[in-house]
């Protein structure tokens, strides 16, 4: 039995073991119980809609364990996407296992003694990346500060700086190689707290580089604050989402990260990474395959 409703361009074909729903079509594939077509005619082409929520329509979907393969398009700009119900969670198709402001790495400092080691490995690190230790440079020397990491002997003034400072080596690093497969765009460091002493380093500047050699500045120069007890100084977020460099980054990239500091006074001059509730330094951002 077939029906044909020309307004709706619907065709219904009913077997006795199976049946097909043709929609603008009248030749639904035998292997399908719906097609749906583009066009009817050639000339007139539409594509294919699935339900569209927004999160909270979503969550407002009385979904069971039995509703496994429940699909909608979630739209939640710019991180809308198309989502399928596995029985216990809504998994994203597209992007594809995407995962939107990612703890990529971070570091906790509480429980460093004596200002921690030359290379602190990270304490969280994404299964996506492969991350390289914050490094002191070879100038830094220890400082005496516990749940910090840094050191003293900074670099204290020139007349081109921060290029005098880079020259002297008074940085620390680490970097960041997204896992073969995986798209990372970075997009935030989040607050963190600088701690330094009265002859420590007064000002510094985040920097990148996508090539090992070559680095950008972030942002401009950060002045690092005057408290100098174990309080010290609370430091804003830095935004790497409008970095061009940072978004996309795959496997043959390893991004090293700088932050260059001068403006010490005395050799004995300290500047740490400091303790606060819950990770200490923390690098956001969205993955995709
Ligand atoms: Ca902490």
């Amino acid at each position: 039995m077939r029906k044909f409703i020309p307004g709706l361009l619907i065709f219904l074909q009913f077997g006795t073991i199976q049946s097909q729903v043709g929609i603008n079509t009248t030749t639904p594939s035998t292997a399908s119980v719906l097609e749906v077509s583009s066009s009817s005619d050639g000339v007139n082409f539409g594509g294919f809609m699935p339900p569209r929520v927004t999160p909270t329509e979503r969550d407002l979907i009385p979904v069971t364990t039995s509703d496994e393969g429940l699909m909608v398009y979630v739209v939640n700009p710019p991180n809308s996407q198309m989502q399928i119900w596995d029985g216990s969670a809504w998994q994203t198709l597209f992007p594809q296992n995407m995962e939107f402001s990612a703890i990529i790495t971070a570091w906790e400092v509480e429980g460093l003694s004596g200002s921690g080691p030359t290379v602190f490995d990270a304490s969280t690190v994404n299964n996506s990346v492969i991350v390289g230790g914050l490094t002191k440079s070879p100038i830094i020397n220890p400082g005496t500060a516990n749940n910090a990491w840094g050191g003293v002997n900074w670099h204290f003034s020139g007349p081109n700086l921060p290029q005098d400072a880079i020259d002297a080596e008074s940085y620390v690093t680490f970097t960041i190689t997204p896992r073969f497969g995986v798209k990372v765009s970075l997009t935030e460091i989040e607050t963190y707290n600088i701690r330094r002493s009265g002859t420590g380093p007064t000002t510094g500047i985040w920097q990148y580089s996508i090539d090992g050699t070559n680095f950008m500045n972030i942002n401009s120069t950060l002045s690092w604050g005057t408290i100098t007890d174990g309080t010290g100084n609370p430091q804003p977020a830095i935004d790497l989402s409008g970095i061009s460099d940072l978004q996309n980054l795959t496997s043959t990239t390893t991004v090293t990260f700088r932050i260059v500091n001068w403006g010490a006074t005395a050799a004995g001059g300290s500047w740490y990474i400091n303790n606060v509730n819950g990770n200490d330094l923390i690098i956001r951002g969205n993955l995709s395959q």
